[in-house]
């Protein structure tokens, strides 16, 4: 009985994954996008935001589930428009001025492109995914996942610069995962 209780327990388990991402210099990769498919469905996240303050989306990259609207402020002094680039077809919000709002929903997983045309050095981009369990890096290429149930997953990297990486991998406890990304 005792067996079997505890048996029961390991097989629940959740564990934290947390590792570093490196690019092929050996630099930590910032704002890369990791993502572990598997077990675990995703649902809309009840929030997101991209705002635009100082002629500059915030935050650059981000990550949101499928069915997830993200709402795009005007917090700044000037004019803004945003358009997205997603699967090769193109969004497009207007022009906005200062204190008002737009937002879409992503339907659908890929990553968004988003684009001010007032500002061509303005963009931010948007991974949509359709697992609860992603994260973003830190300046130092640190990600931590919480609460990933043990099994198999796909794990995958993204990064602004080109550089990625894929491969599976099997959760069973606490899980240190450094992932090295290449273009
Ligand atoms: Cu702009």
């Amino acid at each position: 009985m005792l067996s079997l209780l505890s048996f029961v327990a390991v097989a629940g388990l959740e564990s934290t994954v947390s590792g570093r991402v490196s690019l092929s210099n050996g630099k930590p990769a910032s704002e890369a996008i990791v993502t572990l498919t598997g077990a675990g469905k995703s649902h809309p996240l009840p929030k997101a935001m991209v705002d635009q303050r100082d002629r500059t989306f915030i935050p650059h990259v981000s990550v949101v589930t499928v069915g997830t609207r993200v709402d795009f402020p005007n917090n700044d002094t000037v004019f803004h428009n945003v358009f997205t680039e997603f699967h090769s077809s193109k969004f497009d919000l207007g022009m906005y001025a200062k204190g008002t709002s737009q937002h879409q929903t992503f339907n659908r997983p890929g990553l968004a492109v988003i684009m001010c045309s007032v500002h061509p050095d303005m963009g931010a981009y948007i991974m949509v995914v359709d697992t609860p369990y992603f994260a973003v890096t830190d300046r130092s290429g640190r990600y931590v996942i919480k609460n990933v149930p043990a099994g198999k997953y796909k794990v995958d990297v993204w990064h602004e610069s080109g550089a990625k990486a894929t491969q599976s991998y099997d959760v069973s406890g606490e899980t240190r995962l450094d992932i090295p990304i290449r273009k």
